[in-house]
């Protein structure tokens, strides 16, 4: 009896120290993860940061990176990028709103979001800075020519070396494919088709040889019998990189922030889903949907290429 119940305790123990912790960065606030897998075998976060006390997204005014070698470890790089570097964005500064970073011939390319314009909903623009370094030095180098005046940048590498660019915000979904220095749209920009409820926060990545789109969708209900629900993150699938895609429903329901922001990525053999919260300005009193922090979990694939819900936890 005795030595089960300790078998039993070691083991529980054992787990729960292999868990990761969620949300994983708690010494400030972040939000808009796009994770990525360097060379060097370590996974890199490139994070948008929210701003306390909460006063809304406008006050977002810089980027930081966090890497981990095993998922539980995570080492704070400290910040990339602010407003005021950006020689071409509006003179009020702010607004720095959800990134993503790709590496190409050595170089790494920081696409970013920002505003050109005192009309900041009117004027977006996709900042692009590069540095030789994964996670400093980076410099703007401009904007990418032929984007839409839309938010939510995204890059993806086929495995043929093509570069396509997504962006999105405000139910439209519109890609195409970047030049050779990732700096230009060739031709125009289509229309994603195919999508069902897109709101914004676009990524995609392959499996099984199948294009994945994944995204935030509409969904608005307020806190409503203790139940979440705000914007839930769906999927869809193509045989190519710029659709028709075949909406697949949601992997993963609503956390406790308004918005959420995802990226699928592969890292040691395991998929995960890195995503935000509000889960540690409740945690800190101060619960705010703007005060958001950057969590990840497990992404489990069924047999026929469909994603399994994932289990949100730390919640
Ligand atoms: O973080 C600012 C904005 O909120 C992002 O660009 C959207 O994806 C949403 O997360």
């Amino acid at each position: 009896g005795y030595r089960a119940l300790f078998l039993g305790l070691t083991l529980f123990y054992n787990a729960s120290l292999m868990a990761q912790e969620n949300p994983f960065i708690k010494h400030m606030y972040t939000a808009d993860p796009s994770a990525r897998v360097w060379a060097d075998g370590r996974l890199y976060v490139y994070a948008s940061h929210d701003i306390a006390p909460p006063q809304g997204c406008d006050l977002m005014d810089q980027y930081h990176v966090f890497s981990t070698a095993d998922m539980k470890n995570w080492t704070d790089h400290g910040e990339i990028l602010r407003a005021s570097q950006v020689p071409w964005g509006r003179k009020e500064g702010g607004f720095m709103w959800a990134p993503d970073c790709v590496y190409k011939n050595g170089v790494y390319y920081f696409y970013f979001p920002h505003p050109s314009g005192t009309e900041w909903n009117k004027t977006w623009k996709i900042g692009v800075a590069t540095s030789k370094s994964p996670i400093k030095d980076f410099v703007v180098q401009g904007y990418v020519k032929g984007a839409e005046a839309l938010i939510d940048p995204h890059v993806f590498i086929d495995d043929d070396g093509q570069a396509y660019f997504y962006q999105g915000g405000g139910g439209v979904c519109m890609a195409g494919k970047l030049t050779d220095n990732m700096m230009e749209v060739e031709g125009q920009l289509q229309k994603m088709e195919g999508l069902e409820d897109f709101h914004e926060a676009s990524w995609v990545n392959k499996y099984k040889g199948k294009y994945y789109l994944s995204y935030s969708d509409n969904h608005d209900e307020n806190w409503k019998d203790g139940v979440k629900g705000d914007n839930r993150m769906r999927y869809a699938i193509s045989e190519s990189p710029l659709g028709p895609w075949k909406s697949m429903g949601i992997y993963m329901d609503p956390t406790d922030s308004y918005t959420n922001h995802g990226s699928i990525v592969e890292f040691k053999g395991k998929w995960y889903a890195f995503y935000h919260n509000s889960e540690l300005s409740r945690k800190n009193g101060e619960f705010n949907d703007w005060l958001r922090s950057i969590a990840v979990d497990k992404l489990e694939y069924n047999k026929d290429g469909s994603i399994k819900k994932v289990k949100q936890t730390g919640l």
